[in-house]
């Protein structure tokens, strides 16, 4: 018989209310050993409201709280198992104590979960496929509007119907490309060349992979969030464009060139799409020990931009400094650089032409960060982000995004195999060949709804759970 497990499912700490789960044949069991005055026949998805107790047999009955008992028969339930959840006070200590209680009633086979099983258990017993359990611990961890709502339409099943689809194209090639194993003599193709209809299948089958191949760099900014770097010479306005962003006084502002002496990182959102906003040390020529080391981390942090704010003090003419700052940004390989004419208050002593004759392309905007400025200049600035990465077109709602690395590794394998085969038939080399790589491609895409992977994928998946979910 299976065991019956059981886990605090609500987060530590304080809280409202608090849940203790249960899975597996001694759920009913438990529910009259901890429930005072048990009904015998127990109504599943009916709430009861009871004493909580150690042990229901006693006379003497110790009560630990009082909560609400729901019971759910198999297989109408999460893991598809019998259920119990018991619902108390958000206290750890009554919670440990219900805990301590199920996990010491003596009854066969109960044990406490590990992270992540109660979803196992869902996966296994044919409740969801593997990537809306991957999409379950996705909705737990969203950071953003943008990660839950592709989080919420993968867990709903949006992304395994898709690969569901393209696995089906892939078998109508397969069972074509046995019968030509099967009966080689048969000419059944058309004039475009041998195999021509099933090169043409592959294509097919190969654009819709990389279809969703195409998504991921927006999932992983869904994931991760844009990494936005503002950069400039000492006292430009960095500091203060980070600050106003925020709408906080997050990193310290003074008129001392080299306040900002080493990157710092805070996150954001943009109309729901997270950000990383990377304050950094100014750049320019020191000879200051902790300022050259701040600099390095601004020119690491600089590489590692999805996009460059450059931040220009436009009160005063460009100096070599500038100049140098200029060429340095041009030479990276990013063409999102948004730059900021800054201080716009004190006159206008750098022309946009002047920045475009060293930075082509690039989008420029002019602020003034003091005082009220500094909320229309956040405004500006957030703008000309989302329109320079186009973010207001990610439509997380009807198309799929593949945030997940799992995902991308075996669509990526996929592609390659199909490519392949593709390459192989072109090149007249015996269709078994080019089936084997095919069959390779379903394979991997089979594994991302959880077919064909082995017991090792599925514990590093689970593994990343939280306990009780
Ligand atoms: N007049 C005016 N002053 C500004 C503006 N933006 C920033 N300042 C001032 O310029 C000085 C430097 O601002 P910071 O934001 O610390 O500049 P920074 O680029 O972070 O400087 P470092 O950290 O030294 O590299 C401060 O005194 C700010 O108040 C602006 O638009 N107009
Ligand atoms: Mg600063």
């Amino acid at each position: 018989m299976a065991d019956t497990i059981a886990a605090i499912s609500t987060a530590p700490g304080e809280g409202g209310i608090g849940i203790v789960r249960v899975s597996g044949p001694e759920s009913a069991g438990l529910m009259k050993r901890l429930m005072l005055s048990c009904p015998d026949e127990i109504e599943p998805r009916h709430a009861y409201l009871g004493k909580i107790v150690k042990d229901s047999s006693r006379s003497d009955a110790e009560i630990i709280d009082e909560g609400i008992f729901l019971y759910m028969k198999a297989p109408a339930s999460y893991t598809g198992e019998d259920m119990l959840e018991i619902q108390g006070h958000g206290s750890n200590v009554s919670l440990k104590a219900i805990l301590a209680a199920i996990l010491d009633s003596g009854l066969p086979d109960v044990r406490m979960a590990d992270p992540g099983e109660f979803t196992k258990l869902a996966f296994l017993n044919g409740k969801m496929d593997l990537s809306q359990a991957e999409a379950v611990i996705d909705i737990i961890k969203a950071k953003s509007d943008l990660s839950l709502e592709i989080a919420e339409g993968q867990r709903a099943g949006r992304l395994s119907e898709n690969i569901k689809n393209i696995r089906e194209e892939l078998l109508d090639v397969l069972a074509e490309m046995a019968v030509d194993i099967d009966y080689p003599d048969e000419d059944y193709d058309d004039d475009s060349g041998a195999y021509g209809k099933i090169i043409d299948q592959l294509r097919w089958v190969h654009s819709d992979v990389e279809d969703l191949l195409d998504t991921v760099s927006i999932g992983r900014i869904a994931r991760e969030g844009v990494r936005a770097v503002i950069a400039g010479k000492p006292n430009a306005g960095k500091s203060s464009l980070m600050n106003a962003i925020l709408g906080e006084g997050r990193v310290i502002v003074t008129d001392v060139p080299g306040t900002t002496r080493d990157t710092v990182e805070e996150s954001a959102s943009l109309g729901g799409v997270p950000i990383v906003l990377v304050d950094t040390a100014g750049l320019r020529d020191s000879d200051d020990k902790v300022e050259k080391i701040g600099i390095e981390r601004t020119t690491q942090a600089i590489a590692g931009a999805d996009l460059v704010i450059l931040v220009i003090d436009g009160s005063q003419a460009l100096d070599d400094d500038d100049r140098k700052v200029l060429s340095y940004i041009g030479n990276m390989s990013t063409d999102h650089i948004l730059v900021v004419i800054n201080k716009e208050d004190l006159g206008r002593s750098v022309s946009e032409e002047a920045v475009l004759e060293k930075l082509p392309r690039v989008r420029i905007i002019s602020t003034s960060l003091i005082g009220k400025g500094a909320i229309d200049a956040a405004k500006k600035v957030t703008e000309a982000i989302g329109e320079m990465l186009d973010l207001g077109s990610i439509n997380a709602r009807e198309t799929n995004i593949v945030t997940n690395e799992r995902h991308v590794h075996l669509l990526r394998k996929a592609s390659v195999e199909i490519d392949e085969a593709i390459s192989m038939l072109q090149n007249g080399e015996p269709i078994e060949v080019a089936e084997l790589s095919a069959h390779y491609a379903y394979e991997a895409l089979g594994k991302i709804i959880g077919e064909e992977v082995g017991e090792e994928i599925l514990n590093t998946v689970f593994s990343k759970f939280c306990l009780g979910k």
